[in-house]
């Protein structure tokens, strides 16, 4: 199997009637892009930088797309658009300070190569994973959208990239809600050894675009003149009518994969046949030989070019080398939130839970103006469980938004939302799908605070839980997927007034918040909530109960079982803790109530390995070891999916164990 090269290149440079200074301009910026990638492969066999990602041969692209933009226009580079970033002229030694892991760099170090945006720049790096910045995308040019700013957001893809679920998720949302998009597929012939044969079976990658209702374009992508002028023309039209467009952009990847992985695996008559094209060389011959720039003025500016490198190099060689500092790196991982409290107003009315988070959320809508909702079947539908019923006729169907079944997609366009400086709420429909949208999660939002200074300000409502006979796949109570994932918030209320007051916090928070609502609450528990918007510190729990002899540490539905047990038992004298928020931890409210109790058990819904109550039991053994009359005990689920009969939902479920382990524990 091979790379097709069967399309035909076109380098007639004088057909486009651009003008001399746009035409050096195109050269100029090609020329630094090329100049830094070979003084890199330099350093690189000197030993000096570790990785190198090369982009040679397909600087057309990134130029003439960067070129095409305006500045206040975000782009979404991937690792071989070096261009993109010189282009936006962003200071070359910070460039390189990046690449050497130094604080002048954009990541402090935290990441490397191209894993970095700034917002100065406007530009938004790749994370590894390749396809989530597809749907981030998605999120500023919504965003963009809803301000009616007449911005076009640009994104790049290898082809290769093409073939994660994040680009189709990405193409049909951006199709169905028309977002002003630029989907830049570079089609280099290879993705890592793998040729275009074996990564994909249609002719061109732009035949996908029928599929998703959107116009595309192929474009040369060696050819800078034709690049710049078609995306030019493409990007003009969009401004006036918001669309999506496909773009394939053909070329080929001249080196290897990075450096050291080399091209053996290329046959020799491809290179040979790509070198002919090399969009730099083909375009400096046209330029000289039509006597647009001399001999003399090329060999200046190369010069210039290549003193301003090694200036640059030397700046970013003399920077000191970054000292770990251990609180500036746990402080990063979040955002700051200074918390304000919105104190309670006494009017208040009997409620149900479901009712405390729908009223929690419209009031939010009408404190934050552009705060946007989205979710499957959210708006004229009501939801799933009908929490934003009436919200389409209160805020219209901009905020309110119906999403196609994209769990990813939507995630990321919450982080492009929160990119452009708006915050959003998702709804998973259940929680058990969140795993259909698990990698923009834990990969994009936890990290980019700690990454490059970004907040995902965005709420993942999370219903969730057992007790309604739903199966494996409708009933898992799955918050140990994120509270082991530094960066994200995790909140689990059980109460009404818990409910209201914290979904209004997490939604101030710009920190990405997990909100667990369990279903088996939602139509059950009652409780006086005060009808007027308010807000409840998150990262504090709360002591339902004073007792002396042991504490009970839980949180959500198991709350409401552990108190059953309690009313059964008035003779067991117990501190009841409700933690409510499960990251940030009340350790302090756990530790008090141990040292005093001398005795903890802990009961959680989830099965019981790996999960919370773990991990408050390792911290309970390490910091109140001397106060403890007993080993601490954890009960939980047992080890098996949750099932959907209720007999075998009733022996899954820690609910039964419980009282048993706890007079069992009181009796040691
Ligand atoms: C989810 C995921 N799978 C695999 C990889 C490893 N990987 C990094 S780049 C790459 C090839 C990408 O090919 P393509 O999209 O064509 O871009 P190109 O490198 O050719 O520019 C692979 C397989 C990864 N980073 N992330
Ligand atoms: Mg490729």
């Amino acid at each position: 199997m091979s790379t097709k090269i069967s399309f035909e290149n076109n380098f007639d440079y004088s057909s486009h009637n651009l003008n001399t200074s746009v035409l050096k301009e195109l050269y100029e910026n090609m020329l630094l892009s090329r100049m830094i990638e070979e003084k890199m492969l330099i350093l690189l066999r000197q030993g000096k930088i570790s990785k190198w990602f090369s982009g040679i041969g397909q600087e057309a692209i990134s130029v003439g797309v960067t070129m095409a933009l305006n500045l206040e226009e975000y782009i979404l580079p991937m690792h071989r658009n070096l261009g993109v970033f010189t282009t936006r002229q962003i200071p070359l030694h910070r460039l390189f300070c990046q690449w050497q892991g130094k604080a002048s760099g954009f990541t402090k170090g935290r990441d490397r190569s191209f894993h970095f945006g700034t917002q100065d720049y406007k530009i938004v790096g790749m994370i590894s994973h390749l396809g989530p910045q597809l749907g981030v995308a998605n999120g500023i040019a919504l965003a963009s959208k809803l301000k009616n700013k007449l911005h076009v957001t640009a994104v790049f893809t290898g082809e290769g990239g093409t073939s994660e679920g994040d680009f189709h998720e990405a193409l049909n949302i951006a199709s169905v809600w028309q977002l002003p998009v630029l989907f830049c597929i570079e089609n280099n012939g290879y993705g890592l050894s793998t040729p275009t044969s074996e990564q994909y079976n249609c002719e061109n990658l732009i035949d996908r675009a029928i599929g998703y209702g959107m116009e595309s374009h192929i474009i040369n992508g060696n050819n800078v003149v034709e690049v710049f002028s078609k995306v030019n023309s493409i990007v003009e039209s969009v401004r006036q009518d918001p669309r999506p467009i496909l773009i394939e952009f053909k070329t080929f990847r001249m080196r290897g994969h990075e450096e050291a992985s080399g091209t053996k695996y290329v046959p020799d008559e491809l290179m040979t046949f790509w070198s002919e094209k090399d969009p730099v060389l083909n375009f400096e011959e046209f330029l000289v030989h039509n006597n647009i720039i001399s001999e003399e003025e090329n060999n200046t500016l190369k010069n210039e070019i290549s003193k301003e490198i090694d200036q640059n190099l030397q700046k970013a060689y003399d920077e000191e080398t970054i000292i770990p500092d251990l609180t500036t790196e746990l402080n990063d991982v979040y955002k700051t939130f200074n918390y304000q409290e919105v104190k309670e107003i006494k009017v208040s009315k009997e409620i149900r839970f479901i009712d405390a988070i729908s009223e929690g959320l419209k009031q939010s809508m009408e404190q934050h103006s552009d705060l946007i909702i989205m979710g499957q079947d959210i708006a004229e539908y009501g939801g799933v469980f009908k929490i934003t019923e009436g919200f389409v006729e209160q805020f219209g169907k901009d905020r309110v938004r119906n999403t196609p079944i994209c769990e990813s997609g939507i995630v990321e366009a919450a982080m492009g939302l929160s990119i452009a400086g708006i915050k959003s709420v998702v709804e998973m429909q259940f929680a058990d799908f969140v795993s259909s949208g698990f990698n923009p999660i834990v990969n994009y939002l936890a990290k980019s605070h700690y990454r490059w200074n970004q907040q995902a300000d965005v709420v993942i409502r999370m219903p969730c839980g057992a007790g309604v006979a739903a199966g494996p796949f409708h009933s898992q109570t799955n918050e140990a997927w994120f509270t082991k994932t530094p960066g994200l918030k995790v909140v689990y209320p059980a109460f009404p007034h818990d409910a209201k007051g914290l979904l209004a916090t997490a939604i101030n928070d710009p920190n990405p918040v997990l909100f667990f609502e369990h279903k088996a609450l939602y139509r059950n528990i009652r409780q006086d909530v005060p009808t007027e918007y308010y807000t409840l510190p998150i990262g504090k729990a709360s002591l339902l109960q004073e007792g002396k002899d042991v504490s009970i540490i839980t949180f959500g539905a198991s709350v409401h079982w552990a108190m059953e047990v309690l009313n059964r038992n008035e003779d067991i004298n117990a501190d009841l803790i409700d933690l409510r928020s499960l990251q940030p931890l009340d350790t302090e409210t756990i530790f008090t109530s141990v040292n005093k109790t001398g005795k903890a058990i802990i009961l959680q819904e989830d099965s019981l390995f790996g999960g919370i109550a773990s991990d408050v039991s390792s911290l309970i053994m390490e910091n109140c070891f001397e106060y403890l009359d007993a080993p601490v005990k954890r009960v939980a689920s047992i080890e098996t999916p949750i099932p959907f009969v209720s007999q075998l939902e009733n022996q899954y479920l820690a609910k039964n164990r419980f009282e048993k382990e706890l007079l069992e524990l009181l009796e040691y």
